[in-house]
């Protein structure tokens, strides 16, 4: 096979970036280890920022998600039972989020990439990018008992964090950061009505709990657990026990509950590698990123990627410029590292952490108050959670 981009990963970040590729003539393929049910079935991001949206709109992908997904022009911030709206509409100049489920998003580029006829290949095994720093690099992969190998000019490693692309970088060029955070984040999704129409994002001596929803027969909600917990270990009466005990009062006591019908803890980790290019292989989205979920920034920091990447590819097939390739990695990081201290931030502020000591406790009740208090700070929060521009 041959094509001009091979793209690694059929998540959101490998989907967008075929679809808007596709829309301008350069072809691609899609490589995806799993089948398309397993990747719809990931229950994962809710919120979008604006940059997000008007990039799946860009893909001719965002009729759904406007019609079906929430603006959201705010959203609360509680501690230890104190209510306090951030105005993000306000406070970042008039921009909002959008409250859409990944599942339907990747639904959406899946199906637009079926109407446009785009390749993409499920259940690809051993993917494997080579000859990265040639000028004929290629990817192989396997069906069945068959090898197949795709010649193409560039190699796109979307493939998430576990995947295979970061890991083909020699360990003398790659530079890895990573931030492990000691609990993780128990996650409920119930056909319930929402307990509030906004995010409810509660710090609370017994643990960090969210609030957040898919639309309104159908709510999500967070608690911070243990490391060492499993889902085994919460029951669903558990689970509704210790979030109302986590948030304020007259929130707790309308909570609506019911059978949870996707349950699943996950790690909360920071991570960046360096460079994310690396020859003729580009990572873009969780394969080069994470963040712990508290911002709101994962598929956020993908979806700046994506368009940087977009716009590197046509001005190299349009214009024979290859400046915005050349200088991919340099401007990405610059934005990657501005989600990861806010939500490193976030983290901190709303977290219980086991080993703080008296003195943490006190700033991080100061950095609540001062929060509260003032516009300022609001105004911070307000643009970094609407999406610093790409
Ligand atoms: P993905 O979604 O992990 O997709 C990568 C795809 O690559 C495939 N793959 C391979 N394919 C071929 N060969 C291999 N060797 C492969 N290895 C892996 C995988 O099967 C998969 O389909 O990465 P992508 O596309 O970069 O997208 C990133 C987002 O998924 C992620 O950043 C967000 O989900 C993070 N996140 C949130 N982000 C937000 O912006 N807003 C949110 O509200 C938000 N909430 C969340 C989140 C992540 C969460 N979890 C579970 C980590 C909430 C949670 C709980
Ligand atoms: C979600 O709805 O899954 C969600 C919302 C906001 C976050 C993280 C996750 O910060």
């Amino acid at each position: 096979m041959k094509t001009q981009v091979c793209i690694i990963g059929g998540g959101p970040s490998g989907l967008m970036l075929s679809q808007l590729l596709h829309l301008k003539g350069i072809d691609t393929v899609v490589l995806e280890r799993q089948s398309r049910e397993y990747v719809l079935s990931r229950i994962r991001a809710g919120v979008l920022e604006h940059g997000f949206a008007k990039l799946m709109r860009e893909a001719e992908c965002g009729e759904r998600m406007d019609r079906e997904g929430e603006i959201h022009e705010g959203f609360f911030v509680a501690n230890n039972g104190v209510m306090k709206r951030m105005d993000l509409h306000k406070y970042s100049g008039g921009n909002s989020v959008v409250v859409y489920g990944q599942t339907e998003l990747t639904r959406d580029l899946y199906d637009a990439r079926d109407r446009m006829q785009g390749k993409v290949i499920h259940n690809a095994e051993d993917v494997q990018p080579h000859e990265l720093t040639s000028k004929t690099p290629y990817v192989t992969y396997r069906s069945g008992d068959e090898i197949i190998r795709i010649n193409c000019d560039y190699i796109i490693g979307a493939d998430g964090f576990h995947g295979v692309s970061r890991k083909s970088i020699p360990k003398t060029v790659l530079r890895e950061y990573e931030k492990l955070y000691p609990f993780g984040w128990l996650g409920v999704l119930s056909r319930t009505k929402p307990v509030s129409p906004e995010l409810i994002y509660s710090r609370h001596d017994r643990g960090f709990a969210l609030c957040s929803l898919r639309s309104q027969v159908l709510s999500r909600y967070y608690i911070q657990v243990p490391l060492t917990d499993t889902v085994e270990d919460w029951s669903d009466e558990a689970f509704w026990d210790e979030l109302k005990r986590r948030l304020p009062e007259d929130v707790a006591a309308r909570m609506v509950t019911g059978p949870s019908i996707e349950k699943s803890i996950a790690p909360l980790r920071s991570f960046v590698a360096e460079p994310m290019r690396y020859g003729n292989l580009f990572l873009a989205g969780d394969a080069a990123h994470i963040v712990p979920p508290t911002g709101a920034r994962g598929l956020n920091s993908a979806a700046s990627d994506i368009y940087y990447l977009y716009h590197a590819m046509l001005a190299h097939y349009q214009n024979g410029d290859d400046s915005g390739l050349d200088g991919y990695s340099a401007k990405a990081l610059a934005r990657v590292w501005k989600a990861q201290r806010f939500s490193w931030w976030m983290t901190t502020l709303l977290h219980t952490f086991p080993d703080s000591i008296e003195y943490d406790k006190k700033l991080q009740q100061t950095d609540l108050e001062y929060l509260f208090s003032s516009e300022a700070a609001q105004s911070s929060l307000a643009e970094n959670y609407v999406g610093l521009p790409f």
